[in-house]
């Protein structure tokens, strides 16, 4: 795939998408402004051509003092060219389940238990594009009870 990347704060569009994300996450107001005291990623666009896929992985990981993805934030950007075409997003461990959302939809995934410890059951991917292609959009939330500088919550 091949992708680009929108900053946080750059616009008013942008500010309000990361406003409306605080609300679907429930979390306080700001708290995913980008770099300092906040904890979310600038906005990643992604493009999948045909036979482009994302293999299965994890957005957490395990560094000694290091913060971790918390949360996975998924925006659809276009819609499948017909329900066979690919680009599903696909959870192995969950059955498999398999979503494309549709153009104006989200999913939000955690990627870390209550308790701080990973969750292997948030192992995702991307289907191969088989017809069209796939424009998706996301946003990573770094796990906030991790960052010692500050209080969450
Ligand atoms: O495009 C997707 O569905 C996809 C699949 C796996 C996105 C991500 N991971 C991601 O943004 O982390
Ligand atoms: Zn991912």
């Amino acid at each position: 795939s091949s992708n680009t990347w929108l900053t946080s704060n750059s616009s008013p569009a942008m500010q309000s998408i990361y406003r409306r994300v605080e609300d679907l996450m429930r979390l306080p107001r700001g708290r995913l402004n980008e770099g300092r005291g906040g904890s979310a990623e600038n906005m990643q666009v992604v493009h999948y051509g045909v036979e482009q896929e994302y293999k299965p992985h994890f957005d957490w990981w395990v560094g000694e003092g290091e913060n971790s993805r918390w949360a996975t934030v998924l925006f659809y950007l276009n819609d499948q060219k017909h329900p066979g075409a690919g680009g599903d997003t696909i959870f192995p461990h969950l059955g498999p389940l398999k979503v494309h959302a549709g153009k104006g939809s989200v999913v939000l995934f955690y990627s870390l238990l209550e308790d701080g410890n990973a969750d292997i059951f948030s192992l995702h991917g991307s289907m191969p594009v088989k017809d069209g292609e796939k424009w998706l959009s996301n946003i990573w939330v770094w796990d906030p009870t991790r960052d010692k500088t500050r209080q969450y919550m």
